[in-house]
């Protein structure tokens, strides 16, 4: 696994959870999607991070989820037995969903440093080609960072757009096919994007951002994580409670402040989601 990771700059596919676990959380998302149906419809994709980003600090279902030993016991492979999970979005394309992610680097924004980094993005339902699946030019994480511009585009499931601002040469591309219950990792510095959902099947996701506790924030306040296996040794993050409010909602109250924070933290390392 370690030696797949470095060398590729991602793992793919992994099992992360069992039939029943899969089905637990996609119906946990399903009500959540319900249950933010209007603020996700008036948002562009550009800014649905305000509802996505970050819900495993104020959802107790998606805390569970950052816990689930199947993926962690994968990443620990990665990152060693001290997990936090820093960050957490949700990537999901709806049929007739015109979402795509440009090609970006992850690293070029995050102001995070060592690599000791590693995203777990987890299918709760399949994902291949026909529905927007994830695509990585493999190896790329090992060339330099390469220069990125924003483009502010409204389907870019990226805040501002980010792409890479060079030729990214496609042809070298490799889907990241999951089955429901499947995971991929990929490297912080992986060249990544993903293309539209032009199906009838939705495309469920989460990008689950786990760090090693030596991993510093360049610049502002410090970040919030939540410990999520061992002990953190550093004290370079600010470890946040575990959320128990099965009532709490997406881009209000605590997950609003918290979002707000987040954001202090990234403009400090001169960054944005
Ligand atoms: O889900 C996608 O299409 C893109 C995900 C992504 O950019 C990431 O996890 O870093």
């Amino acid at each position: 696994m370690r030696s797949r990771f470095d060398g590729d700059g991602f793992v793919c596919p992994l099992p992360a959870l069992n039939p029943q676990q899969t089905a637990h959380y996609r119906r946990c998302y399903l009500d959540f999607h319900a249950g933010h149906q209007s603020q996700l419809d008036a948002l562009a994709a550009a800014r649905r991070w305000q509802i996505y980003a970050d819900t495993h600090f104020v959802l107790p279902w998606v805390d569970a989820l950052t816990r689930e030993p199947g993926i962690l016991d994968a990443v620990q492979q990665l990152l060693g037995p001290d997990l936090l999970a820093w960050n957490t979005s949700w990537f999901v394309k709806m049929p007739g969903d015109k979402a795509f992610v440009s090609w970006h680097q992850d690293g070029a924004y995050w102001g995070l440093s060592p690599m000791e980094v590693a995203t777990a993005w987890i299918a709760l339902g399949p994902v291949a080609p026909y529905n927007g699946c994830m695509r990585v030019i493999p190896g790329s994480h090992q060339r330099p960072h390469l220069p990125q511009r924003d483009t502010w585009a409204d389907d870019n499931a990226l805040s501002r757009g980010q792409e890479i601002a060079v030729a990214v040469d496609a042809s070298q591309a490799v889907d990241l096919v999951l089955q429901p219950g499947e995971m991929s990792l990929h490297h912080l510095w992986i060249v990544h994007g993903s293309n539209a959902n032009l199906s009838g099947e939705p495309r469920i996701g989460i990008a689950i951002r786990y760090v090693a506790p030596c991993v510093q924030q360049a610049g502002g306040r410090q970040p919030l994580a939540m410990l999520v296996r061992g002990r953190d040794t550093h004290g370079h993050f600010t470890l946040a409670e575990r959320p128990t409010d099965p009532t709490a909602r997406a881009g209000e109250g605590r997950h609003a402040e918290i979002l707000q924070r987040v954001h202090a933290a990234l403009a400090g390392s001169r960054a944005a989601r």
